[in-house]
Parts: structure tokens; C-alpha cells; sequence
């Protein structure tokens, strides 16, 4: 590894602890920064150093930009890995770390602010041939009526997106004509305070479709793949519950079509590291929706799928390296699931933190979990609940269901709350073994019982 020999981990929990095996494998040092709450974390014990970086509060510390890179230049790491929340996908954050003379482990900043513009992000797409949810393509006209018409056209429900929104936020669907000008001047007021941009636009609302992403790969040098897609469609308020690749009932052909465009759109814009290209999927048809620039929470079931350890590929393309991988290397085999493991109330999702008193993992053939926890470890308060990962892999998706349920039966974790006992509801749901099920299925799920 001749241009990456010290990493800085900007991140804490499992996902710092994924990033600094990778590291070890590679043969680069690594340097962990938490706050005062993360001194115990697992990965600050095994990084070939560690600096505090800040108090608990993140914005104190994940997030305090000059600490991180005052961090960088004390211990004379070459890069950063930004992890995924926190800074990963700030534009201004990578700018920063590049300027300062240091490797920023994801795409360009220019890249990140691009698809951070979800206007910018689907002009980008259309160019590039995937295709969208039809709308406004770009920002919503001046006048109210040149919106009524266009509503009108394009055929309600509509949904009014806030341009940098995403992820869930800054967003409302309009039923009747009646309702759309109030909307849209709700939609930009709260966009403004939000994200400071009131720049707003319009889509066909789609009432039931299932959530498909498909991940890529791509390096300095116009080499892209696609690392075929996961289904996300189970989640609660925009958090992703259960993960799985490759997507139930998706055809092969279906596959290589989407991911042939999304490889190409990579090449078109320039795109370097690992990155994910979301879709709505309804009736058979791929809408594109948003991009995200950085390393994903359910990376896993692609790593189980494929067999490519896709942080390794990251830490190579960053480091210069040209991808070694070709797109017929990519074969998809057996079926994975991945669940998260909260901290929280199974049934108020409440967050649970605190010491955990008992801890025991699963075990056996096809089963992976990534996780920071140990016994005695105090889950703080400050963070996200996402305590850890569970992921399996069976030669079918039925295979790898059963496993997911014996091993979920098997994981032991006391002394705090957490969602085991729902993720158990939802592998033994008929509609989810049956496969296909919409967005908004675990939320009606969860509203009826
Ligand atoms: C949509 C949609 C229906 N129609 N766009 C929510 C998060 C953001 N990534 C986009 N989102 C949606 N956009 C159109 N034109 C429904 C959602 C949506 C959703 C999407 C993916 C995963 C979970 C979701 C939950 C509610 C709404």
C-alpha cells in the first residue's frame, strides 16, 4: 500500500471497528479519535493510536471538522475514512481534508455536492440515462398556475422535494389540486429553516413501491462496476430495519439493465470509491430517487453476496490503485440478510442505553455479526441506537431466512432493550418470507398490532 500507510478513522461504533479490520488486513495503522463518552469503544483499544477528539456531544466532536484534522496532522495519518453519517457525506468536509493534504476516503467534493443537490443529482441521472420518477426536472416554475399545470400533467398524487433534502427529510405529498400551492409554500419555508435553500421541485408520487439500491465500485480512472442492488423497502420514519441482497423476485435481466446504466452514470460523472445509486421499484419499473456517496450501514449483504470486501476496495481506489475487479467477476451468489440491533424498546422505540451486563453472539455457518459491544460495554446516550449488525448468508433466500431466525433466537444481549424481539416478528412474518413487501409495510404492520 504505497500511498495509504496511517488512516484516520472519523467515525466510532461497529463501522470504525469494520473500517480498522480492513485497515490491519492491508497492512496501514490506523488512528481512532472518540469523544469523552467513547473512550471505552472497542476499536479505540485496537487502533495503533487514538486521540479525543471532543466532549460527547457530536457536534463537539464527529463532527468538529478542525479537531479531526488537527487529529490527522498530529499523528501524520495520510487519510481519512469518513465512515457513514456524521461528516461522510459533507462536501466542505472533504474540500477541507484534501486542502489540508490529506486523502479523503469517498468521492470529490465537487462528486459529493453534485448528488447532495438532489436537483443537480437527477439532472445528472437523466443525462446519464437512468431512469427517474417523472416531474418537474428541476426546480418547480414561478408561477401557480405553470405548477398547477405541470401537477396537472404529470397526474396527482404528487410529492414537492426540497432540494436539499433527501433521506426522508423535507418532503410532502399532495393529493387535490386544491392543496398544491399551500403545500409547496410549506415545503419551502421549511426547506429554508431546514437546509437554508428554498428551492423546491415535483414528483409523480409513488404510493407503494419497494426501496432497491444498487451499489458500486469505481476508480481514479474511468473504471466503474455495479455490485449488484439490495431491497431496504423494510423500514420505520426513513430508518432501514431489515436489509437484503439481491432483491426478491428481481430477474436477472432486470439487474444487468439497471446496473449497466448506473456503472455508465458513473463513468459520465467522474465518480471514484464505492457508492449507491437508491431507487423507488413499482410495477416492474426502476425510478432513480438519490445517490449517496459514501460506504452504507447494510454493506454487508453485498460483501456476503458478492465476496468483494468492498472497505478494502475503498482503502485501494483511495490509495490510487486501479479497480481489479471486472464486471464479469461479479457474480451473485445465495441470498443474504442483514438486521440491525437497536438499543431501544421493541415495541415505543425508545432508545435503551446503558450497560450491557450479558453479552453472547450467534454462531456458525453463514452468519457474520459486526458489532462494537462486549459485556460490561455502557451503550452512551448521545448517539445513534444502532448497537450492531447481524447478517447472514444461506444458498437461498429461504435458507438464509431460517438461519436469520435461529440466529436472532441465539443472541444474548442484557441489561439494556432492544429490537431482537421485533426483528424476530418480522422473519417470521408470512408476507415478508413470501418476499416483495412495499415501504410502508412494517409501519402498517406495527399500526395494526
Ligand atoms: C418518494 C416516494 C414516493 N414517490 N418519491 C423518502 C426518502 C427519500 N429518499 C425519498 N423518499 C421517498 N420518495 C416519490 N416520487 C416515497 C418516499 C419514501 C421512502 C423512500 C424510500 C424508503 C423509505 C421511504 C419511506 C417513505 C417515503
Amino acid at each position: 500500500m504505497a500511498m495509504l500507510k496511517k488512516v484516520l478513522i472519523a467515525n466510532r461504533g461497529e463501522i470504525a471497528l469494520r473500517i480498522l479490520r480492513a485497515c490491519r488486513e492491508l497492512g496501514i495503522k490506523t488512528v481512532a479519535v472518540h469523544s469523552t463518552a467513547d473512550r471505552d469503544l472497542k476499536h479505540v483499544r485496537l487502533a495503533d493510536e487514538s486521540v479525543c477528539i471532543g466532549p460527547a456531544r457530536s457536534t463537539e466532536s464527529y463532527l468538529n471538522i478542525p479537531a479531526l484534522i488537527s487529529a490527522a496532522e498530529v499523528t501524520g495519518a495520510d487519510a481519512i475514512h469518513p465512515g457513514y453519517g456524521f461528516l461522510s457525506e459533507n462536501a466542505d468536509f472533504a474540500e477541507q481534508v484534501e486542502s489540508s493534504g490529506f486523502i479523503f476516503i469517498g468521492p470529490r467534493a465537487e462528486t459529493i455536492r453534485l448528488m447532495g443537490d438532489k436537483i443537480s443529482a437527477k439532472q445528472a441521472m437523466l443525462e446519464a440515462r437512468v431512469p427517474c420518477v417523472p416531474g418537474s426536472d428541476g426546480a418547480i416554475p414561478d408561477s401557480e398556475a405553470e405548477c398547477l399545470a405541470m401537477a396537472e400533467a404529470i397526474g396527482y398524487p404528487v410529492i414537492i422535494k426540497a432540494t436539499g433534502g433527501g433521506g426522508g427529510r423535507g418532503m410532502r405529498v399532495v393529493q387535490k389540486a386544491a392543496e398544491l400551492v399551500s403545500t409547496i409554500a410549506m415545503t419551502r419555508s421549511e426547506a429554508k429553516a431546514a437546509f437554508g435553500n428554498d428551492v423546491v421541485y415535483m414528483e409523480k408520487y409513488l404510493a407503494h413501491p419497494r426501496h432497491i439500491e444498487f451499489q458500486v465500485l469505481a476508480d481514479e480512472y474511468g473504471n466503474a462496476i455495479h455490485l449488484c442492488e439490495r431491497d431496504c423497502s423494510m423500514q420505520r420514519r426513513h430508518q432501514k430495519v431489515v436489509e437484503e441482497a439481491p432483491a426478491p423476485g428481481l430477474s436477472d435481466e432486470e439487474r444487468q439493465r439497471i446496473g449497466a446504466r448506473v456503472a455508465e452514470a458513473c463513468r459520465r460523472i467522474g465518480y471514484r470509491g464505492a457508492g449507491t445509486f437508491e431507487f423507488l421499484y413499482e410495477n416492474g419499473e426502476f425510478y432513480f430517487i438519490e445517490m449517496n456517496t459514501r460506504l452504507q450501514v447494510e454493506h454487508p449483504v453485498t460483501e456476503l453476496i458478492t465476496g468483494v470486501d468492498m472497505v478494502k476496495q475503498q482503502l485501494l481506489i483511495a490509495a490510487g490503485e486501479k479497480l481489479q475487479l471486472r464486471q464479469e467477476d461479479i457474480k451473485p451468489h445465495g441470498h443474504a440478510i442483514e438486521c440491525r440491533i437497536n438499543a431501544e424498546d421493541p415495541s415505543t422505540f425508545a432508545p435503551s442505553p446503558g450497560r450491557i451486563t450479558r453479552y453472547h453472539p450467534p454462531g456458525g455457518l453463514g452468519i457474520r455479526v459486526d458489532t462494537h459491544i462486549y459485556s460490561d460495554y455502557v451503550v452512551p446516550p448521545y448517539y445513534d441506537s444502532m448497537i450492531g449488525k447481524l447478517i447472514v448468508h444461506g444458498e437461498d433466500r429461504e435458507t438464509a431466512l431460517n438461519r436469520m431466525n435461529g440466529a436472532l433466537t441465539e443472541m444474548l444481549i442484557e441489561g439494556i432493550k432492544t429490537n431482537i424481539p421485533l426483528q424476530r416478528r418480522i422473519m417470521t412474518d408470512t408476507n415478508f418470507r413470501k418476499g416483495g413487501t412495499d415501504i410502508h409495510y412494517l409501519e402498517k404492520k406495527l399500526g395494526i398490532q
